[in-house]
């Protein structure tokens, strides 16, 4: 794994261009392929598949995702395997099992979970299940609806086979009995992210207390999805609900665009409806950088104080392939997998 910057990126993806027209004559392409346009038939081809991870962590995940995406397997299938690596990482305390806890000592996990059809499904508040992701896929697959929240979240998970867990442990409940000797409530800029090493503590200390897995991949077949699981800001109010489990906030997938998904301070993504906003940038003709740089002003715009107190990363994939992040801060990095490439780069920032 090597760590690049967005130079990096940009050079991957003209290899990756060139990759795919030197293949063009060899790759056997659907019926349904060869009647595509021509940025469709870039993304059918088996070589384009590929996976993008909010911050370092993401790397992990994406070797969980890319084992389905190299064997042509599904977006979906992809995200949602991707996506449970962290989520029982006890070390990653952002995310699943071994999350910082709310300010009364409850775990309490939000996930999305969205496929090329336009399939969706979350959670929010839900507590004592450490598989958000897979309880937002059953949401998706197995309801009427879109969101469930709290115990009726959990009670539809103990109804579809998910396992009670104990979610706090001893190192985040540690975190959190440190935390209540002041109880100062301040959601703080995860600036000085650091690399995820395995076998060590990616999050040494309770500082970092902002980062969200999300997801999105492009199959062999040019399906777009993408995933979001969290356990949300650190010592957050009961029953407070992030921007991961919105559907357009925290994440948001249209197959004939791309996806987007985002990290940070949930309310100022949801504000600005963070994930569909570059979407629809990007259906303008905006790159996924230049569309994520776009929703990251916006939010300046709003409230340019507030922005340089906070974090806040997204994170896009359009349908060639191309992908791109920005950030409010230094410090956001984004791991991508794909035929050539298993690496960690670093976002471009406003600040
Ligand atoms: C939230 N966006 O709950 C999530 C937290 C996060 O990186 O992104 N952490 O607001």
């Amino acid at each position: 794994m090597r760590v690049a910057d967005e130079g990096a990126c940009m050079t991957d993806r003209r290899q990756f261009l060139r990759t795919a027209a030197l293949g063009a004559a060899a790759a056997t392409l659907s019926p349904l392929a060869e009647a595509a346009d021509s940025a469709d038939k870039i993304a059918t081809r088996a070589g384009a598949a590929r996976v993008a991870s909010t911050w370092d962590f993401g790397v992990a995940a994406n070797h969980a995702a890319w084992a389905i995406l190299s064997k042509g397997g599904h977006s979906l299938d992809a995200v949602e395997a991707g996506a449970r690596v962290p989520e029982a990482d006890i070390r990653n305390h952002s995310v699943g099992l071994g999350g910082y806890p709310d300010r009364y000592g409850h775990v309490t996990l939000d996930a999305s979970i969205m496929d090329a059809e336009g399939n969706c499904g979350g959670v929010a508040c839900l507590e004592d299940i450490g598989h958000a992701v897979s309880v937002a896929r059953a949401v998706m697959e197995k309801t009427p609806h879109i969101i469930l929240t709290g115990e009726g979240a959990l009670r539809f998970a103990l109804a579809n086979g998910f396992k009670k867990e104990n979610l706090l442990t001893p190192a985040a409940e540690k975190a959190w009995r440190e935390w209540l000797k002041t109880s100062e409530y301040k959601p703080v800029a995860n600036i000085e992210n650091q690399l995820y090493q395995p076998g060590k503590d990616p999050m040494p200390g309770s500082k970092d207390n902002h980062d969200t897995i999300g997801m999105l991949a492009l199959d062999a077949q040019g399906n777009i999805s993408g995933a979001c699981t969290t356990s949300g800001l650190a010592y957050k109010m009961q029953g407070r609900v992030g921007d991961s489990p919105v559907i357009g906030a925290g994440l948001y997938v249209d197959n004939e665009v791309g996806g987007a998904t985002a990290t940070g301070v949930g309310e100022e993504v949801i504000r600005i409806v963070g994930a569909h906003l570059i979407v629809e940038l990007m259906r303008q003709g905006r790159s996924p950088q230049a569309a994520c740089r776009e929703a990251v002003e916006r939010i300046i715009k709003r409230n340019p104080a507030r922005a340089k107190e906070i974090q806040v990363g997204f994170l896009a994939l359009n349908k060639k392939g191309e992908y791109g992040a920005y950030c409010l801060q230094k410090g956001f990095t984004y791991a991508v997998r794909n035929q050539h490439t298993d690496t960690v780069i670093h976002s471009n920032s406003i600040y």
